[in-house]
């Protein structure tokens, strides 16, 4: 009986010298590997790379057990040396991110500067090519930026559903759909305007007054003004949505005060050849069923449907004046709602689609969701969409390092000749 239990507790002593072995090793382990967080992922830098930089500050050593400490090397230069790399690697990032930012901010930015994983969720795009895209139109063509202008200017016509196609014509659409088109409703132009994206960086701007005083106000999808009125102001004329805030219960779409007394505008990606039947018979989110309930709850509410021409015509335009291949996607909301004011306003400011210095990696100003993609681009062709803003910002810099601010002209303030 006695030497059982003494056999148990040298089990049990065993154990706990394991127990406590392994948890050294662990906490040892973290400690001297370089973080590899998500935001160092994002800043472009390789796992080869990282650890290149390790055995830099290693000394160059190509040890396979770099995360031990070096024979020779007391505990103190140790922690030292493990304390410079993480500074080191955090400089870095912090270069990377703000060199990437500079470029953007003077047309340079090119994907190779891209975080690899932007990079590689590019080319997955390029190569799934989900819509169908075939484009036969010329690419890359250098126009300055008053022959960027006229070209946006005689391509870009609102165009919204007016029920007079089918599959929509048989469903009686041209009576569903409102009797004013969108230009029509905004008759005389509004003189200034303003596009608030849902950016992260929006938030400590103090924004909020600048951008209250135009005469009509543009946000997207669930973007909250209340709560964050200091920063993005509280008047909403047109809210541009995309087809998952009608479609996804979560937004509460026919309840939220959100979507109410403004203009709603709604697009969903259709397939390029814009075939209309195709397209009602599998949306890419189910935006008709909730239109037509709209419609007939409040007929009152100016309420349209892009037509998937419009949308393709935007993208075409991108693709025309970029010598890359884009993504084969949609453009982003915002950069439908830039042309859409640039429409119906004689001088359109921007804010925050092209970053200003507080640009970050929270996705919007109204969610702590962190994603470098949401600015840069997965989906969205969205660093094309930035470069041509860029190219025909009337702006100055300071403006748009200080508030991310772009000055645009409206569509109507160009003269194009004839
Ligand atoms: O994120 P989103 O856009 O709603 O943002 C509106 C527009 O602001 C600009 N933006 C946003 C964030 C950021 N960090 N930088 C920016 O420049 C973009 O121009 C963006 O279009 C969309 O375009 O409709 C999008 O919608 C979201 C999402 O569906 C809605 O927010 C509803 O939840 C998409 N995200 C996902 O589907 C997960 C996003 O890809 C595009």
């Amino acid at each position: 009986m006695k030497s059982g239990r003494k056999w148990i507790l040298v089990v049990l002593l065993a154990w706990v010298l394991l127990f406590m072995s392994l948890l050294c090793q662990i906490l040892d382990l973290r400690s001297t590997t370089v973080p590899r967080s998500r935001s160092a992922a994002e800043s472009g830098l390789t796992w080869t790379e990282t650890r290149r930089l390790a055995s830099v500050v290693q000394g160059g050593s190509r040890t396979p057990g770099w995360s031990l400490r070096p024979a020779g090397l007391s505990e103190g230069d140790w922690r030292r040396r493990r304390i410079d790399l993480r500074s080191r690697s955090r400089d870095y990032y912090r270069r990377r991110s703000l060199e990437v930012l500079h470029r953007l901010w003077t047309g340079n930015l090119t994907v190779g500067m891209l975080s690899p994983r932007l990079q590689k969720a590019l080319k997955v795009q390029l190569s799934s090519n989900k819509h169908q895209v075939v484009y036969r139109g010329p690419k890359g063509v250098r126009r300055s930026g008053l022959q960027l202008y006229c070209d946006l200017k005689r391509k870009t016509r609102i165009r919204t559903l007016d029920g007079t196609e089918e599959p929509f014509f048989g469903l009686g659409w041209d009576r569903l759909v409102p009797s004013l088109t969108l230009p029509e409703l905004r008759r005389s132009q509004y003189q200034s305007c303003a596009v608030v994206t849902s950016a992260g960086a929006v938030l400590n701007s103090s924004l909020g007054t600048e951008i209250d005083s135009h005469d009509a106000v543009l946000r997207f999808n669930a973007a909250p003004t209340k709560g964050f009125e200091r920063d993005v102001g509280n008047k909403t004329t047109i809210r541009i949505i995309n087809s998952q805030i009608v479609a996804r219960p979560k937004h509460r779409f026919s309840s939220s005060p959100l979507y109410r007394d403004v203009t709603l505008v709604v697009w969903d990606p259709a397939p390029y050849s814009a075939n209309l039947t195709e397209w009602f018979e599998k949306p890419d989110f189910d935006l008709f069923s909730a239109y037509v309930e709209q419609r007939r709850l409040r007929p009152e509410q100016p309420f349209y449907i892009l037509h998937p021409k419009f949308i393709w015509t935007l993208w075409d335009l991108i693709q025309d004046n970029t010598e890359d291949q884009i993504q084969p996607n949609p453009p982003s909301s915002g950069f439908i709602g830039i042309l859409l004011m640039m429409s119906l306003c004689r001088e359109v400011s921007v804010y925050e689609f092209i970053p200003s210095v507080r640009r970050t990696d929270l996705c919007h100003y109204h969610e702590r969701y962190f994603d470098a993609a949401c600015t840069l681009g997965a989906y969205h062709p969205l660093l094309y969409e930035k470069l041509l803003i860029q190219r025909i910002n009337e702006g100055n810099e300071d403006e748009l390092r200080r508030k991310g601010k772009v000055t645009l002209r409206g569509f109507s303030s160009v003269d194009c000749g004839t």
